[in-house]
């Protein structure tokens, strides 16, 4: 497979204005017949020929102006369709089969439990007919969808529908007209027996607008909560960015089988059921804030991705990163802030940084690729966010908003790129942005080497920052970048935050420093007592940064950091001072020893009296195994393991009443009481009582048991049925845990999306039988290789959650990876790519380990691979 580079960009020889769609639907053998207006771009010359994007279509009809094309005139490959000779202004008609019903790829138009629907992004709408299918080509569509009037009595299409009817042989048909010009990746059509819910939306400026979320008919009871999260986004965007919504009609539909989480095509969201469907019984807290925070992304797409759209892919973040920062700050302004933010830098320093150390490493605007599909990733969609979050703090918030207006404004219907965004924020503020713009195109995560040192006689502190960024694949040599350090001096006599006076300039107490150069140094002057620094507040730029602390300078901000980030994250630095001391101690067969400091933080955080249950709940929580290793210079995925149970189950002997008396305070008795609801505060109450309840059940304390299983029992919402059949299915007690999970499994053998947690539930336990699990579950009538949902439930939790079985010795969970990522590779490329993620980590492990990660890749390698899977393949292994 060829790649393709940033650096050979050239405008389409042609535009399309308008695009008129016929789908005439068939299981085997769909037809759809293509009407493109067409005029050559400016940018363009008389002889060049016309190029269309098509794969797997089969040409029934092709005329240039009403006139038939002779074979001569065009040609046809693999990839598409060159018609040698057109004039400047011209329509072109085609007409193509394609068979949904084996579209097992997820791309195109594909059937899922009866219905069609389609997913084009990124180079899906190729699958369904010939087109210039490039994001820097936007036209007007008319899409009309000819069905069976029994099996499809809904067809759906982008805009507003203009015309239907009845046709012969049971046949029926809908004419949908969108306005607004758009690119290809955000069309979408939909066709099948479904219900829906509606509701009404009135825009700021007085227009009203229908919403309507359609679903398979016994899920209609599952869209409040989409639908509720829906109106809150449309709100939120036109409050904090002026943006209101461009059509009469706003349409989300369900679909089971999705390879990704949603698509935000243009009227016409197309969701993974998982990502919108939720109630108590069947979602957790978790899935109902994932939920809410899918359908505001998507919704916000329709500004920040669909008014505005990207000129190519390498651009992808543009929309991405963007969307992700804007949904993110509307989580955060929605629910728990403090929170919202920990979750996300959590998740982003564990998984993006991991990525970012890898051989598939690729800057935030990548400058080659052979597959775009392979490029959906943590580094575009969280790196960008976070790059676009330290945009909004370098140019504050008025200018943001300045500078997202002016960008909204200026590109309205156009494809552009990350510099079109960058210097609207430069215009609106005024800053010089060259060097920030170094962010999107150097790979890896920079490193923040930090001294201090405090002058008594002068009442000075002196800090001193050097930043390096690792190479990466392809970047061998990296350039200082323009890093906002957020922070303040916490005074060690006082706990609180001292005044900074940098340069003869007053700060206040929280202040941004920018590092520029590879090393910097601060002095802060009028510094009246040594302080504590607390650096990097609120995760200000995405850097590891290493700063000599010592146990009592972090159980200081721990306790007194006014940062509440940051006194989150000096628990966890405190934490993994611990877990290296017992993973070495594992490693040498030394005794492990408890670190009295980490009791005592834990017991004052159990004692104090907080407001502020959810961060309690974060400052309860150790440091994920997956981040632990992140960590290590090699990871022991064993000792890893061993020095986390030996810490969680330290704190649960020390502290066992603390936490009996934590779940207690905060187990809502729902009988008679509130019911359940995803509120901040009702969430922060579960968040903290289970995890109370886990560290009970770290030492299978007798009453800890008992209260899971009554928790289980009670069955009152998924988020405590869940967690206390997790706690019970990784605890020894099988006798309890198997008559829970056999009730489960049978109670909700029906819906597979609940069938998935407990797919998940079991592929995590750490006893050695997991590997076994995960095959036998594999024979499970509710399993499904080609049903992505499954696949990531099963294999995917598996390979990424269960460290020390997918890691065992004997190769085994390498080896079912790769079995699996070989099967799908024929069935759907792009899960397929995803699925091998675990494997290209090689290089972190010992030598036993590597050897047989790199047999399994290249037992891939030798199969007859798609571009998705040979790409990943061929970096891990380089
Ligand atoms: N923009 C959407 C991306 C997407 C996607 C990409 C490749 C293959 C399948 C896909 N489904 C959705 C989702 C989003 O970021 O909003
Ligand atoms: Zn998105």
């Amino acid at each position: 497979p060829q790649a393709t580079h940033l650096s050979d960009y050239r405008p389409p020889a042609y535009r399309v204005t308008r695009t008129e769609l016929t789908f005439d639907l068939d299981p085997a053998a769909t037809r759809v017949k293509t009407r493109l207006h067409l005029e050559r771009h400016p940018e363009g010359e008389a002889g060049d020929p016309l190029q269309l994007h098509g794969e797997g279509l089969a040409l029934k009809a092709i005329a240039l102006d009403g006139e038939p094309l002779d074979a001569d005139e065009y040609a046809l490959s693999e990839n598409g369709l060159t018609v040698h000779r057109v004039p400047e202004r011209f329509h072109l008609d085609t007409e193509v089969e394609i068979a949904p019903e084996a579209n097992t790829a997820l791309e195109g138009l594909y059937q899922s439990s009866g219905m069609y629907c389609t997913q084009c992004e990124a180079e899906g709408f190729r699958r369904i007919t010939f087109y210039p299918d490039r994001p820097d080509v936007m036209a007007t569509f008319s899409t009309t969808v000819i069905g069976d009037a029994g099996r499809e009595p809904v067809l759906l299409s982008n805009g507003n529908p203009v015309e239907r009817g009845e046709l012969p042989n049971g046949r029926h048909f809908v004419t949908w007209e969108d306005p607004h010009p758009k690119p290809s990746y955000l069309f979408a059509l939909v066709a099948g027996d479904l219900k829906k819910v509606e509701d009404t939306f009135t825009t700021l400026s007085g227009r009203e607008v229908t919403l309507q979320i359609w679903v398979e008919e016994e899920n209609l009871g599952k869209t409040d909560h989409a639908m509720a999260s829906l109106k809150r986004a449309m709100a939120w965007d036109e409050e904090a960015y002026g943006r209101e919504y461009d059509l009469d009609l706003f349409m989300i539909v369900a679909v089971n089988d999705f390879n990704m989480g949603a698509m935000e095509n243009k009227g016409l969201n197309i969701f993974n059921s998982a990502a919108v469907l939720t109630h108590p019984h069947t979602a957790t807290d978790a899935a109902f804030q994932r939920v809410e925070s899918i359908v505001a992304h998507e919704y916000f797409h329709n500004w920040s991705g669909n008014r505005v759209t990207c000129r190519d892919w390498f651009q992808l973040s543009l929309k991405e990163g963007f969307t992700v920062f804007r949904d993110q700050c509307f989580s955060a302004d929605t629910n728990s802030a403090p929170v919202k933010r920990i979750e996300d830098v959590s998740f982003f320093r564990t998984a993006q940084f991991a990525e970012d150390a890898g051989p598939t490493a690729h800057p935030v605007r990548p400058d080659h690729y052979i597959e775009i599909g392979n490029f959906y990733t943590l580094t575009i969609y969280e790196k960008g966010a976070e790059v676009v979050r330290m945009l909004a703090n370098l140019v504050g918030e008025a200018a943001f908003r300045c500078g997202s207006d002016l960008y909204f404004e200026r590109f309205d219907g156009q494809a552009v790129t990350i510099e079109d965004f960058v210097a609207c924020m430069a215009e609106a503020s005024g800053l010089d942005l060259t060097q920030f713009m170094r962010w999107y195109d150097q790979a890896g995560t920079p490193e923040i080497d930090a001294f201090g040192e405090y002058d008594y006689a002068r009442g000075e502190y002196r800090l001193r920052l050097a930043q390096r960024t690792p190479a990466t694949p392809g970047q061998p040599d990296k350039l200082p970048l323009h890093i906002p350090v957020r922070l303040g001096l916490v005074g060690t006599k006082s706990g609180r935050d001292l005044p900074l006076t940098l340069d003869g300039e007053t700060l206040g107490t929280d202040a941004v420093i920018h590092l520029r150069e590879a090393e910097q140094e601060f002095l802060f002057t009028d510094v009246a007592e040594a302080p504590v620094p607390s650096l990097l507040r609120g995760f200000s730029a995405p850097v590891k940064l290493r700063f000599p602390y010592g146990r009592e300078d972090l159980a200081f901000l721990l306790a007194n950091d006014s940062d509440g980030f940051n006194r989150w994250d000096a628990g966890q630095r405190l934490a993994l001072l611990a877990l290296d001391d017992l993973i070495a101690a594992h490693r040498n067969g030394v005794e492990k020893v408890m670190d009295t400091r980490v009791v005592d933080a834990f017991r004052s955080l159990l004692a104090a009296e907080t407001d502020d249950k959810a961060v309690l709940a974060e400052m309860l929580t150790l440091p994920s195994e997956a981040y632990i290793a992140e960590q290590q210079p090699l990871v022991d995925v064993d000792a890893i393991h061993a020095a986390r149970t030996f810490v969680k189950q330290g704190l649960a002997m020390a502290l066992r009443d603390d936490f009996l008396r934590v779940y207690r305070e905060n187990h809502l008795e729902h009988s008679g009481g509130e019911p359940y609801a995803p509120t901040p505060e009702q969430i922060a109450r579960r968040s903290l009582k289970n995890v109370a309840l886990s560290y009970l059940m770290a030492i299978e304390d007798e009453e800890g048991i008992e209260l899971a299983r009554e928790q289980f029992a009670a069955d009152h919402n998924m988020t405590d049925v869940r967690h206390a059949l997790t706690l019970l299915t990784h605890s020894s007690r099988d006798e309890f845990s198997e008559p829970a999970l056999r009730a489960f499994g049978e109670k909700w053998a029906h819906d597979p999306l609940v069938m998935d947690q407990w797919f998940a539930i079991q592929v995590t336990r750490p006893q050695p039988d997991a590997l076994d699990r995960v095959k036998f579950l594999m024979e499970h009538p509710a399993f499904s290789l080609k049903n992505p949902n499954r696949v990531r439930a099963l294999i995917g939790t598996f390979a990424g959650q269960n460290r020390v079985n997918f890691h065992r010795l004997d190769g085994a969970g390498y080896r079912l990876l790769a079995d699996m990522v070989i099967e799908l590779n024929r069935l759907n490329p792009e899960i397929a790519a995803r699925l091998i993620t675990p494997l290209t980590r090689w290089a972190r492990f010992d030598e036993t380990r590597q050897a047989l990660m790199k047999a399994e890749l290249e037992r891939i390698r030798a199969e007859k691979l798609s571009p998705n899977v040979y790409e990943v393949v061929e970096k891990a292994l380089a």
